[in-house]
């Protein structure tokens, strides 16, 4: 899958970078979500860059989507580079109990200015990330009531909106992309995991590529949820014997890629192939 002809950075992203460039100031910092199955291709370091006159903690979230070792594997990783993280789950209660400390913490001098002149002030962060990601999920978690609207396609928040809770505020922020992509490869990460808007991508295509990344990545979550033995077979083969034992099949017994295809995307967004981190020990 080539993402080179397609238009991934909508004009409106540059719009929402215009104007969290202009709220930073307002922020003390920057939560900063990533989702677990693909956090490289999640970080933005054009918006990091344009952000950095303020401290930023990352926020590996749907790590229920992810397994143990593979959680473990990208912490490290992230510790290397002497980089702030913590985990969350944002659809479980109290799956984001930990942010508000981290990031209270990320601000400790502050917080002990103030409160050595006696000010009671709250903090104020910025909530950034690729669409998708439940940046407004982790919101609703933290104040404990559906306060940001949220639903499972990219682009769902489209403006600026703050969240007031008792000595902490949020500042929900449409989804961004990086400008410009590092590689090929986290482009398709991020079309897997529902970054990109889907009506700009080709559900066969991706579809196709997804299945060739797992074939690699985890053959056997493939074998177990749809009952296909990979053995000597290419993706495309799998794709369609996928599509035969779904029975996503037209009229004539002709092979239905499109509803197939999405069948697949859906099965691995909502978890069901397992638990699988695109970005893990075993990658590409
Ligand atoms: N499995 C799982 N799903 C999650 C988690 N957090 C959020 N989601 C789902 O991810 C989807 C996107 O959530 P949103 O909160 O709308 O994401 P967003 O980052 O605000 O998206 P945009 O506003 O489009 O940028 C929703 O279907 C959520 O239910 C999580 O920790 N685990
Ligand atoms: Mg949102």
């Amino acid at each position: 899958m080539d993402l080179d002809h397609i238009q991934w950075f909508p004009g409106h992203m540059t719009k929402a970078m215009r104007m969290m460039e202009e709220n930073i100031k307002l922020c003390d910092g920057v939560i900063f979500v990533l989702d677990a199955r693909a956090p490289f291709a999640c970080r933005n370091k054009t918006l990091e860059k344009k952000l950095s006159n303020r401290p930023f903690l990352y926020v590996l979230n749907k790590c229920d989507l992810i397994s143990e070792s593979d959680k473990d594997y990208i912490l490290s990783l992230f510790a290397a580079e002497g980089i702030k993280v913590v985990t969350s789950i944002g659809t479980m209660s109290n799956g984001c109990k930990n942010i508000y400390t981290a990031f209270k913490s990320l601000l400790i001098e502050k917080v002990e200015r103030n409160k050595a002149k006696g000010v009671t002030k709250a903090l104020r962060a910025m909530v950034a990330g690729v669409p998708n990601t439940g940046k407004s999920t982790v919101i609703n978690a933290l104040c404990g009531k559906k306060a940001a609207i949220v639903g499972d396609k990219a682009g769902v928040t489209r403006g600026k909106q703050w969240v007031r809770l008792d000595g902490f505020e949020l500042l929900d922020t449409p989804g961004t992309m990086p400008p410009s992509l590092d590689n090929n490869e986290y482009g398709k990460h991020l079309a897997y995991i529902g970054g990109l808007n889907d009506a700009i991508l080709d559900v066969g295509d991706l579809c196709l590529a997804l299945i060739e990344d797992l074939m690699k990545i985890c053959p056997k979550c493939l074998e177990d949820r749809y009952g296909v033995s990979l053995d000597q077979l290419t993706p495309l083969q799998v794709y369609e014997e996928i599509a035969k034992r779904r029975g996503c099949l037209a009229k004539g017994g002709v092979i239905d890629y499109e509803r197939c295809g999405s069948l697949v995307i859906d099965d691995f967004r909502k978890g069901r192939l397992g638990k699988i981190c695109l970005e893990g020990k075993v990658s590409l």
